[in-house]
C-alpha cells in the first residue's frame, strides 16, 4: 500500500522538478495529485509517463493525503500549511515561511535527518533555501572532522532561483543584446544579460540582503549555531546551477588532501578537483544532476587552519525539489508516517 502525495505549486520550476524526481526515484506513491492556483487550473503536467490535470488547492480536500510537497511561495504556505497539517497531511515546504520557526524542523537529510522527528508539532517540515542546502552538504563532513569556526560565502546564483519569469528575462535580454533591441529590466533590478547583480531578495536594515541572511540563519540552525557565517549573494546570467566560493576557518588542522578524501566519501558530495585546465565543475554541468559538486579545494595560507573551495549544485534539484523528496523518503524509510489508506 503506497502513499497519496499532493504537489502544491505543480506548474512552477520546482513543482515540475518534484514530479520528475518522485517518478525517477520510484517514490512509493499510489496516487500523485498536482495542485496550483486557479490561474493554472486544467493545465497538464507530466508525472513519469502519465499526464496529470492540475486541480486548485481551494477545491482539494487534504484529509486522505499523506504528504504535501509545497512550492507555492511563502504567503500561500503561511496560510495553507497549518490548515493542511491540521488535516493530518505532513507538509514539506520549500518556501522560507517556516524555516526559522523553532517548532518546525529544517532538514537536509545528509546533514540533520535525526531532527525530523520534531515535525509532529505542526505537521510541517521546512526545506532550506537553495544556496544553503548545497553549502551544508559540503560543510557537514568537514565540520565533523575539524570543527568549523567561521565561513565566508560568495554565491553565484542562477536565474532559475527567481522562477520561470526570471529565466525568460535572461533569455529575452540576451536575444535583445544580439538584435540591438532596448533592454528594460522587469523582475531583476538591473540588466542580467552579460552582467552580474549583487542583490537577491530584499534589503535588510543592516545592509545585508534577505538571501544572505538566510545562508547565515539556516546554516546555524542545521549545522551548528556556533559557526560564524558571512555571505554575499550574487545573481549571475546562468539558467540553472548555483555556485559558491567558500572560505572556511577551522578550529583544528585539516589539509586540502584530507578534505578531498573526506568529501569523496561523504553522502551527496562528488569531488571533481584535478587542478588542471577544466578539472573542476561549472554550473552548466551540474544541471539535471543530484550531487553537490566540490572543486578547487586548497589551503588558505592567510588564516590558521583555512581552506577554500568551490561548491556547485543544481538549485532546482538539491536546492529545492530533490531535497524535498529526500525529506519525504526519510519520513517513509524511518516509518514515521504510514499511508492513511492502510490505516483505513
Ligand atoms: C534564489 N534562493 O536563488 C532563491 C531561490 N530559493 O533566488
Amino acid at each position: 500500500m503506497g502513499y497519496k502525495i499532493a504537489i502544491a505549486g505543480a506548474t512552477g520550476n520546482v513543482g515540475r522538478e518534484m514530479l520528475d524526481i518522485l517518478a525517477e526515484r520510484g517514490f512509493p506513491a499510489d496516487e500523485v495529485v498536482a495542485l496550483a492556483s486557479r490561474r493554472s487550473q486544467g493545465t497538464e503536467v507530466s508525472f513519469g509517463d502519465k499526464t496529470l490535470k492540475v486541480q486548485t488547492m481551494e477545491n482539494y480536500d487534504f484529509s486522505d493525503t499523506d504528504i504535501c510537497l509545497m512550492s507555492a511561495g511563502g504567503d500561500i504556505s503561511k496560510e495553507w500549511s497549518p490548515r493542511i497539517g491540521a488535516k493530518g497531511c505532513v507538509v514539506i515546504d520549500n518556501s522560507s515561511a517556516w524555516r526559522y520557526d523553532s517548532e518546525v524542523p529544517l532538514i537536509v537529510p545528509e546533514v540533520n535527518a535525526d531532527a525530523i522527528t520534531g515535525f509532529t508539532k505542526k505537521n510541517i517540515i521546512a526545506n532550506p533555501n537553495c544556496s544553503t542546502a548545497q553549502l551544508v552538504v559540503a560543510l557537514k563532513p568537514l565540520h565533523d572532522h575539524a570543527k568549523i569556526k567561521r565561513i565566508v560565502v560568495s554565491t553565484y546564483q542562477s536565474v532559475s532561483g527567481g522562477g520561470k519569469e526570471a529565466m525568460e528575462e535572461l533569455f529575452n535580454q540576451t536575444r535583445a543584446v544580439f538584435v540591438n533591441d532596448p533592454i528594460e529590466p522587469e523582475k531583476f533590478t538591473k540588466r542580467i544579460a552579460f552582467n552580474v547583480i549583487p542583490h537577491i531578495d530584499s534589503f535588510m536594515e543592516d545592509g545585508y540582503t534577505k538571501e544572505e541572511w538566510k545562508v547565515l540563519a539556516e546554516t546555524k540552525k542545521m549545522l551548528d549555531p556556533a559557526i560564524k557565517v558571512t555571505c554575499t549573494a550574487v545573481r549571475v546570467p546562468v539558467f540553472i546551477g548555483h555556485s559558491e566560493s567558500v572560505n572556511i576557518e577551522f578550529e583544528n588542522e585539516i589539509t586540502a588532501e584530507e578534505a578531498r578524501n573526506i568529501l569523496r566519501e561523504a553522502p551527496g558530495c562528488l569531488v571533481i578537483d584535478k587542478q588542471e585546465d577544466g578539472g573542476y565543475i561549472t554550473p552548466y554541468e551540474s544541471a539535471g544532476e543530484d550531487a553537490t559538486y566540490i572543486s578547487r579545494i586548497r589551503e588558505d595560507a592567510t588564516v590558521e587552519n583555512g581552506l577554500n573551495m568551490w561548491v556547485v549544485s543544481d538549485n532546482l534539484r538539491k536546492g529545492a525539489a530533490l531535497n524535498t523528496v529526500q525529506i519525504a523518503e526519510v519520513l517513509v524509510n524511518r516509518g514515521l508516517i504510514t499511508p492513511k489508506k492502510a490505516a483505513a
